[in-house]
């Protein structure tokens, strides 16, 4: 995301930063008297999960630009697991074997921003979590009964910058898309950036999913004009079948967007019916581009209204009940609550203000519930389940708290009461998460603010800093920071996922195992020639690979399956050869293939990667490749 904080006065924010509390210097405890302390220990507490004891919740976020998702504990905010998505990942061997080689196709790193778990009834089901690449259009697919990624979708055809996804319908039909960055559409025709608002177009994208095989596949998609959209959430009871984006760009600014688009006091969100989208493209209400079924809205009434936001919006996010709808703009105070139920009315009344390339403008006061003053550069707002939500400060450094409606007449009065608390973090927050926000029913509990600057609260690392990600106690009246968390480049958004929704598999078993180059016994490995390819069908278990000896002629393909034929949990090995970057990690029954040319001569060793055994250093053997 674009740094408000450029927009600022320097020394607006400076003043802002040094009225900040809790920022010690390196050495300093800060824990000096002895409230502190007793706050302290009482934080401690409330963290420390003991040796051997586990988490209460598993903590899903994105790895931004290092294309992965990392796995940690709540409350203990410790690292599980990195889950490879877009980017080669050597530690469990992604990237390197033929299948996740083609999965990753041409690119070799993505911009993963926000997970989103897979839901029924509106409720996290545990199956999946689907993550998208803004850098490449692509959105993946991560199983969460083995925690690894197992398809990546795309690049999405009339799609650029996969930003606005990935938001997970109630009964997960549908993963929603909506373009970042506006071009000439289909991809490919050229057309000059400065006839950016005649030539250039934004979609919004239905990737539907299968139920029972959680595959996707493009759907239909909605054109819009070039507007950037940016974040957005979909609806849950009153609202289902709906979504919501917001554009940072309705000015449709084509250079310097940092001042061009923020022009306008309003931009719009975009609203949504996809089931009505859906219901368009199966009468036929569509043309194809690029392969996909495309709705054009003004010809196809219903399907896409806009409803004005205030100034620069950077997400939309509906309530638990459905009902209530939070858009904030990032250079106005204050957060707009919208009434679903208003929103509707206003649609079959059509109190609309305007309307713009034949979709209908709403009227904004036709909508509105009201404004709530959260505090500069509101950002992304997060809903606890017992009526407060949660809005994150980028410019304040702060999270604020305040009531959702229905408001009393007192408060309706003065809506600064509402506000009724508000913390600060360390620094310049971006997303921030509550467990199950985006759900029915959220767990409470926790927020993890995932903040952009850490600015020296940690060891020096030097210049290449890591990121601060806070856990705040929301279960009081007042929020209370418990602990911090720094984290690698660059947690968006996260997921919040109840540790007893999913029970992963620890091995994968034997009968499961359907490649057709398996082999579970000593008996059926070897190699077998056919011209220049060899094909080795190896076994790994502790502490020897068989074959372990390996003949080929220069000039050579090598195709080499290895299977782990343990059913032990943890008994992981690996098959690195040395100056050949063949790096196979392979679970439990699991079988990976790599196939190399062989273009060097020589004897090259392999040998096991992952500590198995007492033996392990000698789980070896060669590569012979004899010149031609
Ligand atoms: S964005 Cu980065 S903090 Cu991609 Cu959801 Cu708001
Ligand atoms: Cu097998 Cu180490």
């Amino acid at each position: 995301m674009k740094l408000i904080s450029s927009l600022l006065a320097p020394a607006v924010a400076a003043a802002a930063l040094v009225a900040l509390p809790g920022c010690n210097p390196p050495g300093k405890s800060g824990a000096g008297d002895a409230g502190k302390s007793v706050a302290a220990n009482s934080a401690a507490a409330r963290t420390w999960v003991a040796p051997g004891q586990k988490d209460e919740f598993y903590l899903f976020y994105s790895g931004g630009h290092s294309g992965q998702v990392y796995v940690a504990g709540l409350p203990s905010m410790r690292h599980l697991a990195t889950i490879p998505v877009f980017g080669r990942y050597p530690g469990t061997g992604y990237g390197y074997d033929e299948a996740s080689k083609a999965m990753l196709g041409d690119y070799t790193w993505g911009d993963v921003h926000h997970p989103g778990l897979s839901k029924k009834d509106g409720l996290y089901d545990g199956r999946w979590l689907f993550v998208n690449d803004n850098a490449n259009n692509r959105i993946a697919r991560i199983d969460l009964r083995d925690f690894k990624t197992k398809q990546i979708l795309g690049p999405i055809p009339n799609s650029m910058g996969n930003h606005g996804s990935s938001f997970v319908t109630d009964n997960t039909e549908y993963v929603l898309v909506a373009t970042r960055f506006s071009v000439p559409l289909p991809k490919g025709r050229y057309a000059d950036p400065a006839n950016y608002e005649k030539e250039f177009n934004g979609m919004v994208s239905g990737i539907k999913v299968d139920p029972t095989s959680g595959t996707m596949k493009v759907g239909w998609q909605i054109i819009t004009p070039p507007f950037d959209w940016d974040l957005g959430s979909t609806g849950k009871g009153p609202s289902e079948g709906w979504a919501f984006w917001t554009s940072y760009n309705t000015e449709m600014a084509h250079d310097n967007l940092e001042a061009n688009a923020s022009q306008k006091d309003r931009d719009y969100a975009a609203i949504v019916n996809w089931k009505a989208a859906e219901a368009a493209v199966n009468a036929g209400q569509t043309t194809m581009l690029d392969g996909v079924a495309v709705i054009d809205p003004a010809k196809t009434p219903g399907v896409l209204y806009y409803l004005p936001v205030p100034k620069s919006p950077h997400g939309i996010d509906v309530d638990p009940t459905g009902r209530w709808v939070v858009a904030a703009g990032k250079l106005q105070p204050v957060a707009s609550v919208f009434d679903f139920e208003k929103l509707q009315a206003a649609i079959a009344k059509k109190d609309f203000e305007s309307e713009f390339r034949g979709v209908p403008v709403i009227r904004y006061d036709a909508a509105l519930e009201g404004e709530v003053p959260v505090g500069l550069g509101p950002l992304h707002t997060q809903y606890d389940g017992a009526g407060n939500a949660y809005t994150s400060l980028f410019i304040e450094s702060a999270v604020a708290k305040w009531k959702m409606p229905p408001w009393s007449a007192d408060e309706r009065a003065d809506l600064n009461k509402v506000v009724l608390d508000k913390i600060a973090v360390h620094y310049n927050i971006g997303h921030l998460v509550v467990g199950g926000s985006d759900t029915k029913k959220p767990y409470g509990k926790y927020l993890v603010a995932m903040n952009k600057l850490s600015k020296g609260r940690h060891l020096s690392v030097g210049p290449s800093q890591p990121e601060d990600s806070e856990l705040i106690d929301i279960t009081g009246k007042k929020m209370e920071l418990i602990y911090e968390a720094f984290t690698e480049p660059e947690p968006h958004f996260a997921q919040i996922l109840k540790a007893d929704a999913i029970s992963p598999i620890e091995v994968y078993p034997k009968a499961e195992n359907d490649d057709p180059n398996a082999v579970w016994d000593a008996k059926d490995t070897g190699a077998t020639r056919r011209g220049n390819v060899v094909e080795v069908k190896m076994i790994a278990i502790r502490s020897h690979f068989t074959p372990d000896r390996i003949d080929v002629n220069e000039g050579d393909e090598l195709v080499l399956h290895v299977t782990n034929v343990e059913q032990t949990p943890d008994m992981i090995h690996g098959l690195g050869i040395v100056e050949q970057n063949v790096n196979l990690v392979i679970d439990p029954g699991e079988t990976k293939t790599v196939r190399i040319k062989m273009t060097k001569t020589g004897v090259f060793p392999f040998y096991c990667t992952n500590f198995c055994s007492a033996l392990h250093q000698e789980m070896q053997g060669y590569l012979a490749v004899k010149p031609a």
